[in-house]
């Protein structure tokens, strides 16, 4: 069974679209292995997207993610990272297949409701950036 890291960001807690944001993903198939509540300071937002840090987004991204607390879940499934990938939808709400999260729930490009990974590789790094060396479940 393979795994991948789903981030809920502040605008999901303040439109209280958590619980369906979660159902959504429990419906297509995903068991929750780990999940954890957190208030990111900048380091911790320039961290977790460090791979994007010198584009001209980056300042307002970091700014968004520390405007509220983000839920960090470690999910499991078969394919996990692209069928998260799909259920998630395209990073602009607007260009989003119907039926996808951020299609039902983003706003815009930045306030797009979640992340998940895209890699194996980012994966690995997203998971130790959220949980670090905390025991996961
Ligand atoms: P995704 O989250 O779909 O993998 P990435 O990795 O290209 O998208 O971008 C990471 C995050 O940066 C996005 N989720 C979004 O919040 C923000 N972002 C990406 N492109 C833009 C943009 N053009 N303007 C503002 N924010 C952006």
């Amino acid at each position: 069974m393979d795994r991948t890291f789903l981030l809920l960001k502040p605008d999901a807690l303040k439109k209280r679209i958590v619980g369906e944001i979660i159902s959504m993903v429990e419906k297509a198939g995903f068991d929750i292995i780990d999940i954890r509540m957190r208030k990111w300071n900048k380091n911790d937002a320039e961290k977790f997207y460090a791979a994007h840090r010198g584009k001209q987004f980056f300042e307002g991204l970091v700014g968004f993610m520390i405007s509220g607390p983000v839920i960090g879940l470690l999910l499991e499934r078969e394919n996990a990272i692209y069928e998260l990938r799909k259920l998630v939808g395209a990073t602009d709400p607007s260009k989003a297949e119907p039926g996808t999260i951020r299609h039902l729930y983003g706003t815009d490009v930045r306030v797009n409701a979640v992340h998940a990974s895209d890699s194996p590789k980012s994966f690995e790094y997203e998971v130790e950036c959220f949980f670090g060396n905390e025991e996961i479940l």
